[in-house]
């Protein structure tokens, strides 16, 4: 006989903010399809599923980062033959965000190799925002660790997003970073969400994590009060030289069961299929638009790492439908 699987129909509902371990478990730990079909719903009840936003990336000062995290290609504790690079002048960085914005993207992200930025480098940097934001674009900076004020001096020159990702379960984090703590990462986001900044916080699939350690980080993501406003889940992109270079793969489903979860557990986040699409084939990128992530990063390099070319994600998009926000 077969069996039928009754799902209710899902209305928005208000943000669930107390998810459990348990709760988080349950979802994964669901068959495939079920799950993905939940996720396609929820999806379908806040957003156009047709949509995807644009963000692009560029390393706006590469290597040489003091922190030792075990994935990065850009710890100077790491030999990954990676060239440093000084703070790039802010008219180099604007005309690049012109380039992206020509090419379709609406958010633009500057990222630091940096544990914290100190107050003479934050005036450089500032200086890069205002200019990208002159441009009509959304502005983002991921620049490590914030002190007090900082956030406010972002966002007072029109900084929209902060990122600062928790990357796995507090559990795990100590054995992936020695040089900072999850509570530094919490402590951060706090500081950004005070200053009324858009919070975009995710993590990283694929550092020899458990299961366990999965349900961990969307937990944590998923009771972050308000939730976040976008989440990236980045597949790990193995860089020679680090620790991390030789673990085993997560397989493919279990990277789309964990884009759905988030999906499930943060209904209004712009969930983020992030770093690792260069090596992941295009019916996998479809599972995970399927399963409800609606933003990716677009353009031809991540921080140091390849993205896929535009043209090809042009191509991709075209087979599967999907228009830019
Ligand atoms: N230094 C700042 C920080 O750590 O917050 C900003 C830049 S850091 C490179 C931003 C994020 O990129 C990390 O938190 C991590 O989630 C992601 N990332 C870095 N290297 C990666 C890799 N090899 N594969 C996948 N994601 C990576
Ligand atoms: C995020 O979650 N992923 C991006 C962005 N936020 C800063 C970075 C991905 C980096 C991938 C490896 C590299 O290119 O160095
Ligand atoms: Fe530095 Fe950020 Fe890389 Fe960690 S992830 S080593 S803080 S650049």
């Amino acid at each position: 006989m077969t069996q039928t699987i009754e799902f209710k129909r899902l209305t928005p509902h208000p943000q669930q903010q107390n998810w459990t371990l348990d709760d988080v478990a349950a979802l994964f730990a669901l068959p495939f399809n079920d799950l993905l079909f939940r996720a396609q719903q929820v999806h379908r009840a806040h957003f156009d599923a047709n949509r995807v936003q644009l963000s692009t990336l560029l390393s706006v000062k590469t290597g040489g980062c003091s922190e030792d995290c075990g994935y990065c290609s850009q710890s100077a504790r790491h030999d990954t033959g990676l060239e440093r690079e000084t703070l790039m002048d802010a008219d180099e960085v604007i005309e690049v965000a012109r380039v992206a914005k020509e090419n379709g993207a609406s958010r633009f992200c500057m990222g630091a190799a940096w544990r914290g930025p100190k107050t003479k480098d934050l005036e450089s940097v500032k200086k890069m925002i205002a200019g990208v934001k002159a441009l009509g674009l959304e502005t983002c900076a991921t620049l490590g660790m914030l002190k007090d004020g900082q956030a406010e001096e972002l966002r007072d020159v029109g900084l929209d997003y902060y990122n600062h990702n928790l990357d796995t379960s507090p559990e795990k984090y100590a054995d992936i970073v020695s040089t900072h703590s999850y509570a530094d990462r919490l402590d951060t986001l706090g500081k950004v969400r005070k200053a009324g900044l858009h919070v975009c916080t995710g993590g990283i699939v694929g550092l020899g994590e458990t299961r366990a350690d999965r349900v961990g980080l969307l937990a944590q993501l998923a009771n972050l009060d308000p939730q976040p406003d976008s989440v990236p889940i980045n597949n790990l992109v193995k860089i020679e030289g680090t620790p991390l270079a030789g673990d085993q793969a997560v397989g493919w489903t279990e990277f789309v069961r964990t884009i759905a979860v988030a999906r499930i557990t943060m209904p209004r986040s712009y969930v983020r299929l992030s770093a690792g699409r260069q090596q992941m084939d295009e019916a996998t990128q479809a599972l995970c638009f399927m399963a409800g992530a609606n933003s990716i990063f677009y353009g031809d390099k991540l921080l140091t790492t390849g993205n896929p070319d535009v043209t090809r994600d042009k191509a991709l998009f075209d087979k599967l439908d999907l228009k830019p926000l």
